[in-house]
């Protein structure tokens, strides 16, 4: 029963009990998966990379085991989301119930733990759970690496002298020969403000250089090591292949302003590994230390390690297959992935039309917000759960039901044909779903079977009609 996989039983999650209600919608395959902590298991790629990076910012404390189940309040209401931002949809989002859910990204613990302890960094690794698109790049849970740094106006005689210091430790800082393009503005006086009221232009400006300079250094420094490593043991190195290109965009964040996010160029395109700001001094009022300043940090674990060790598809950290677990140590120098196997791939294709809508128009790819009803009491969400009717098809739910059915042997599912009728106005859609097994070669049958059962739930849930 997809999206209101509600039910009146309690959920038991690392041993506690959370009653349900009518937003939860985590599925059994997301619990099954839940606490495997692939970030700390020995010689796993993730727990390498992590590592790497740890080493990168000496002296920061490492956070590694931080509870994913986390209330609505750390994950967004702290960092200063709005109560109507997408983000706290229940089609991105996992709830376990209208209060509690699998948090969706790091920065969910930012607060707790500058308030337990703001003085130095510290960075804060763990799995994060979204509701997403099927591919070899995304998987409904990944990794996250949080980091962030702050000086305390209250430790100097002035702001000035505390800028100083920050000055000093940026020019304590590794430098690296690489030129990294920079191709946006830095700031923007709209979309991406230095925050006036609480910060001097010089404070903003110097946490900037200091936040790229160390993220700068973080991916240079991997990556340069890397290659030595790939060189030497005649693997080729990257750079032989495609001489490393960095850049930094624009990029928003409700917990920081400016923002910025750092990409790579892999194979032919930019791929965006982190997110990064100067904190949102709100935050830090909130967290009760309203005099420091500084910046903060988002990284994709597994995007760094699929660059690191040529990994091609991100299903496989989750293998238990040991021609995968056995190619990592973290004793030795990275090596490149040596595939194991390349099953076939067994691509199917589903058109259907939505359900006539009478009322609001059915949407594929964004949240339905058209058939928005009042807000559950005392819950600081805007979007109710569908209550009655078929629910409203959204593109994620297909992704889930084809995660639900298939698991790991759907590779990839992508919207390939979209059009209205013009007459009847009836809108069609045609998705490719792609079946391949990272285990096995699937037989002609066993991909037309996983294919009708997807095809099943589309219609018993979606009441869509197939063409
Ligand atoms: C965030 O989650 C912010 N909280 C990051 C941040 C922290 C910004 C602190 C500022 C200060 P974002 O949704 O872009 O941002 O995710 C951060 C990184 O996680 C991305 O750059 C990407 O590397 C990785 N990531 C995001 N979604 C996925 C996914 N579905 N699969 C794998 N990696 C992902
Ligand atoms: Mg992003």
């Amino acid at each position: 029963n997809i999206p209101n996989c509600s039910s009146q039983s309690p959920l038991t999650i690392d041993g506690k009990q959370y009653p349900t209600d009518s937003w939860t919608n985590v599925p059994p395959t997301i619990l099954a998966q839940y606490g495997r902590k692939l970030h700390v298991q020995p010689n796993h790629p993730l727990s390498i990379t992590r590592k790497l990076i740890e080493s990168r910012f000496p002296g920061f404390r490492n956070h590694n085991d931080l509870t994913g189940v986390v209330t609505v309040g750390q994950n967004f209401d702290s960092l200063g989301f709005t109560p109507d931002h997408p983000g706290r949809s229940r089609n991105d989002t996992y709830y376990i119930n209208k209060d509690t859910l699998l948090r969706t990204h790091t920065s969910a613990h930012e607060v707790d733990v500058f308030r337990e302890n703001a003085s130095n960094g510290y960075t804060i690794s763990a799995d994060v759970y979204r509701r997403d698109a099927v591919d070899r790049s995304h998987y409904p849970i990944f990794h996250q690496m949080e980091g962030a740094l702050t000086w305390d106006r209250k430790d100097f005689a002035s702001r000035a002298a505390c800028v100083e210091r920050i000055t000093e430790d940026f020019h304590k800082l590794p430098k690296h020969e690489l030129v990294v393009e920079d191709p946006s503005p830095p700031f923007h006086a709209e979309r991406n403000p230095l925050q006036e009221q609480h910060h001097s232009p010089q404070e903003a400006e110097i946490i900037a250089a200091h936040l790229k300079r160390s993220l700068e250094d973080m991916v240079v420094t991997i990556f340069t090591s890397a290659d030595k490593a790939l060189t030497a043991a005649g693997q080729g190195s990257h750079a032989e292949q495609e001489p490393l290109r960095v850049r930094w965009v624009e990029a928003f964040f409700p917990h920081t302003s400016p923002s910025w996010e750092l990409e790579v160029w892999w194979r032919g395109d930019w791929l965006e590994v982190l997110g990064c700001g100067v904190i949102d001094q709100p935050l830090l009022i909130r967290a009760g230390c309203p005099e420091r300043i500084g910046w903060a940090f988002g990284i994709g674990l597994e995007r760094i390690a699929m660059l690191l060790f040529g990994i091609p598809d991100i299903r496989l950290f989750w293998s238990k297959d040991a021609r995968f677990l056995g190619q990592f140590d973290e004793a030795r120098a990275i090596r490149r992935f040596q595939p194991f196997s390349k099953h076939p791939a067994a691509p199917r294709d589903v058109s259907f039309w939505l359900p006539k809508a009478d009322g609001p128009v059915v949407v594929a790819d964004t949240p339905a917000s058209a058939t928005s009803a009042p807000s559950p009491a005392g819950g600081q969400q805007t979007e109710p759960p569908t209550h009655g009717a078929a629910p409203v098809f959204h593109e994620n739910d297909l992704m889930e039901i084809a995660r639900n059915t298939a698991g790991d042997a759907v590779e990839d599912v992508k919207l390939i044909d979209d059009f209205v009728h013009p007459k009847t106005g009836r809108r069609s859609l045609c998705y490719r779903i792609t079946y391949r097994s990272l285990e096995k070669t699937l037989t002609t049958e066993e991909a037309n079977a996983l294919h009708e059962r997807i095809t099943q739930e589309l219609v018993g849930n979606f009441g869509v009609e197939l063409r």
